[in-house]
């Protein structure tokens, strides 16, 4: 296990964002845990949704004086071929789970797990990874409550993985999930807590004109002087770039000069995405305007996300998404599919639109509706940061976390 280096954090950064009651409400919280010592387990410090996660809500709880740890497991490629299998199987896609697989899995969970040296009040694991660690940590630190926090779509999980999760259902005190619709393993406890983005990190904060111009320059040739449609997804085939690709050439019969961004990095506990990012690229590789691009650095992302005319996040399943609240914090449309949480941050009609998953053909035809009318664009855009602001910022999701901790330790 190591544990990823962190920025420091206040919660004063949050003031201009946040209503004072809220903010009192979370010092509050934190007074009641003050006590507490909290381990983060998860399974990669860098690129993906949870590790993004992590990074905001680890500094910002130990700034709030509660003392807070995050470690993310050390495993190799086999283990997460396995990690991935299982995240797929509970997103609904069918790999046999062999006893080979089980094998590599317990052998690096038990090591990893045998780690953990500190003692600490409560434990908070992260997506299927760490669950095998479970078993020791209960052993280890017989009083410290577990949480389960689970980031996956688990709308259509098949059944031989939802069992498979649901074996270690006796050693989680409180599941998290991220919709009420995935509550399907049955923890003593559960709760839906919506996660959230960052407004202060690099990756949200506010671009002055010479750091956007200075991005143009470094984003070249891709040119915003010209329509431009970006999906910021890993390579990962629940993302769908494919999808994306398709909707794009269809919108780009009717906006002519239509630039598309696939912007994609792999995190660290991803196999296939280098293969799926050399297929992407391969499709898009005689067509000038399809910009493949790979492991941009925060501001950049920042700044595409920005500057981009409307985003898309046509996902298959989506156990959130974090892209599509980075988006609409940024006043840029979505077009985004009707899967997991995307609606709960796409309204359709007036921050963006809706289409179904395997419909890129909708997707295409509301990627031109947003390009016919400048001032929709732009009052989608104002309605789209106003729903972020109230539903989808890092205090709101903080409070709902401690809300879950301080019962947990009850
Ligand atoms: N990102 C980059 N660069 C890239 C690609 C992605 O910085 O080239 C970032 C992106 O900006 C975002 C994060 O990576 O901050 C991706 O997060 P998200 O869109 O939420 O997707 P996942 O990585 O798949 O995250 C998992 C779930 C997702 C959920 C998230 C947190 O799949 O649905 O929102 O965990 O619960």
């Amino acid at each position: 296990m190591h544990a990823p280096s962190l920025p420091d954090r206040s919660l004063d950064a949050y003031a201009a964002v946040t209503e004072r009651d809220r903010l009192e409400r979370l010092r509050s919280l934190a007074g009641t845990l003050s006590d507490a010592s909290v381990l983060h387990v998860n399974s990669t410090a860098t690129g993906g949704g949870v590790a993004e996660l992590l990074r905001s809500i680890v500094p910002v709880c130990n700034d709030l004086g509660i003392d807070t740890d995050w470690l993310v497991m050390d495993a190799d490629d086999d283990f997460f071929e396995v990690t991935k299998a299982i995240h797929n199987g509970l997103q609904g896609s069918a790999e046999p789970l062999t006893a080979e697989m089980e094998a590599i899995y317990r052998a690096v969970t038990d090591r990893n797990a045998a780690e953990v040296e500190k003692r600490y009040d409560l434990v908070v694991a992260h997506d299927p990874q760490p669950l095998g660690m479970l078993e020791r940590l209960a052993e280890r630190l017989p009083n410290a409550p577990i949480v389960w926090r689970c980031h996956v779509d688990l709308t259509d999980p098949v059944d031989e993985y939802l069992a498979f999760v649901s074996a270690y259902a006796d050693r989680i005190d409180h599941a998290v999930f991220s919709r009420a619709a995935y509550a399907a393993i049955d923890a003593p406890e559960t709760s839906v807590v919506y996660p959230s983005i960052d407004p202060v990190t690099e990756k949200n904060r506010a671009l002055d004109a010479a750091e956007l111009a200075t991005e143009r320059d470094r984003l070249d040739p891709l040119s915003f002087d010209a329509p431009v449609v970006t999906q910021v997804s890993r390579f990962d085939p629940w993302k769908d770039q494919f999808g994306t690709l398709e909707a794009y050439r269809r919108a780009r019969e009717t906006v002519p000069g239509l630039q598309l961004v696939l912007a994609g990095g792999m995190a660290g506990d991803d196999p296939e995405g280098l293969e799926l990012y050399e297929q992407v690229a391969s499709e898009a590789v005689d067509d000038p305007d399809v910009h493949v691009l790979t492991d941009l650095p925060d501001t950049t992302v920042n700044a595409l996300q920005r500057l981009s005319d409307v985003v898309v996040q046509k996902s298959l399943r989506e156990g959130f998404g974090l892209v599509v609240s980075e988006a609409l914090w940024k006043r840029t449309p979505v077009v985004g599919s009707t899967v997991g949480g995307i609606p709960l941050q796409v309204e359709d009609g007036r921050n963006g639109y809706l289409v179904e998953p395997d419909d890129a053909a909708a997707a295409g035809d509301r990627i031109v509706t947003l390009f016919e009318d400048d001032e929709r664009r732009t009052e989608f855009g104002a309605n789209a940061r106003e729903h972020v602001r109230e539903r989808f910022l890092l205090p709101r999701q903080l409070e709902d976390l401690l809300g879950v901790f301080v019962e947990a330790l009850e």
